[in-house]
């Protein structure tokens, strides 16, 4: 594998056990192997390669965070280096190892019963079934209390209406985690009442449609999602999970992933933005010697060094079992929004060349437009924190 310029600088290879190191260089040989030679094609293409999920598996990437079930019962950090590395590629590839593995095997693996977590959990993890994560609504996903898919009981089964979107991989998917609203009081009521069901997507009434005209995530599939009197057994709730607590908590995992993911495209666009200000001259020397670049590429250098380092942190607060959400926000509104400014000021720096497929950096720039609004925008995160400080919530 190629090595990354700017591994060095804060030696942060000193702060990782060799454990971890050994992750991180296997998901970056796997994103330089499979994902960069074929993602500027798929991108264009708008093309996701499915037979990467099944190698993916093979690597141990997905559900890697989860204990047994053949899940690898890896570390946080070690997760999220994996999540660095694959989407120092493509936000895509880190996406969908975020919606299958945090989303939801998390949801199963925290919630579903014995004989769900038997069911789909080992095929899960060796890619032999996809997963997807039916939480948002048309209406927009900010406000999931909103939610007006309902779930209703008939005889010994749910009845699943409703509709969903922005629902990653669900036309690929095995299986759908979906959540609604039950109207029986015995299944939970008022914040409660917001249940999850495990749907076969072969499910008559269960319909999935690939969004198009995407600008954004090209290389990945996300959907509408149509529930048209979907009928599951009642053993297809999952047993733990009462209220929206459930939900949020594996937006937590998968929040938890696009920290240290988000820093892997900005540290792309890094390298891509400092190779170019050697080789390319302007005024008869490389750009690289122009004072305003060099101050462009150093802030870009303390934003993705700083970003790292926050991760890392998080990452062993969560090791010990001590991240709250309200750190959750912290670390993913600074990394996006940082890896945005990153891209941008990167853009720059390869001027015209920088809008095409010749280097990486629009594609990245154009996928973290997705990443910032997805997991909770930039608001969300700054009114979570704004409730934290003020103790006002400002819903
Ligand atoms: P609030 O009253 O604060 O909380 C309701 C219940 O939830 C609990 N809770 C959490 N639990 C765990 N982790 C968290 N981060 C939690 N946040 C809240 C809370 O304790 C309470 O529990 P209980 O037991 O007291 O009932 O709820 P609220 O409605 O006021 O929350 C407001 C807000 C804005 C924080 C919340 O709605 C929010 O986070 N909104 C953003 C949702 C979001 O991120 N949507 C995007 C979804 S993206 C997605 O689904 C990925 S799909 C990717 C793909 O498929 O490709």
């Amino acid at each position: 594998t190629t090595a990354s310029r700017i591994d060095s600088v804060f030696d942060l290879d000193g702060l990782l056990t060799a454990e971890e190191r050994d992750w991180q260089m296997r998901a970056r040989a796997f994103a330089q192997e499979r994902i960069l030679p074929v993602i500027d094609d798929d991108f264009e293409n708008a093309h996701f390669r499915h037979e990467l999920v099944g190698e993916l598996g093979a690597a141990g990437f997905l559900g890697m965070q989860l204990h047994g079930y053949g899940c690898a019962g890896a570390g946080a950090v070690s997760y999220g280096l994996v999540c660095l590395e694959l989407e120092a590629a493509d936000s895509s590839w880190r996406t969908f190892v975020s919606v299958q593995g945090s989303l939801a095997m998390s949801a199963i693996a925290m919630y579903g019963s014995e004989q769900q977590k038997q069911a789909w959990l080992p095929r899960l993890a060796t890619g032999d079934a996809i997963g997807c994560f039916a939480l948002t609504e048309p209406q927009g996903g900010s406000d999931p209390a909103a939610m007006t898919t309902t779930a209703r009981r008939d005889g010994d089964d749910w009845v699943l209406d409703g509709a969903k979107r922005w629902i990653g991989l669900a036309s690929l998917a095995d299986v759908a985690v979906v959540w609604a609203r039950v109207a029986d009081p015995a299944f939970g009521t008022g914040g409660r009442a917001v249940r999850g069901f495990l749907v076969p997507t072969t499910t008559p009434g269960f319909t999935a449609t690939p969004i198009t005209g995407k600008l954004s995530m090209r290389a990945s599939v996300q959907c509408d999602v149509a529930l048209d009197a979907v009928r599951v057994p009642a053993d297809a709730m999952l047993p733990g999970a009462t209220g929206l607590s459930g939900p949020f908590a594996c937006l937590n995992e998968a929040r938890y992933g696009i920290i240290w993911g988000a820093m892997g495209a900005a540290r792309c666009c890094l390298e891509a933005a400092l190779d170019r200000s050697t080789t390319r001259a302007v005024f008869g020397r490389p750009i690289g010697a122009n004072q305003l670049t060099q101050a462009k590429l150093a802030d870009m250098l303390v934003e993705v060094e700083k970003g790292i380092l926050l991760a890392l942190h998080l990452g062993r607060l969560k090791e010990r079992g001590a991240l709250t959400p309200e750190q959750i926000s912290v670390g993913k509104l600074n990394s996006v929004r940082e890896a945005l400014e990153v891209a941008h000021q990167a853009r720059t720096i390869l001027a015209g060349d920088g809008i095409t497929s010749a280097y990486p950096v629009m594609r990245h720039a154009a996928n973290l437009e997705s990443v910032r609004t997805y997991e909770g925008t930039d608001e969300i995160h700054q009114l979570i924190l704004g409730r934290a400080l003020t103790g006002i919530s400002a819903f």
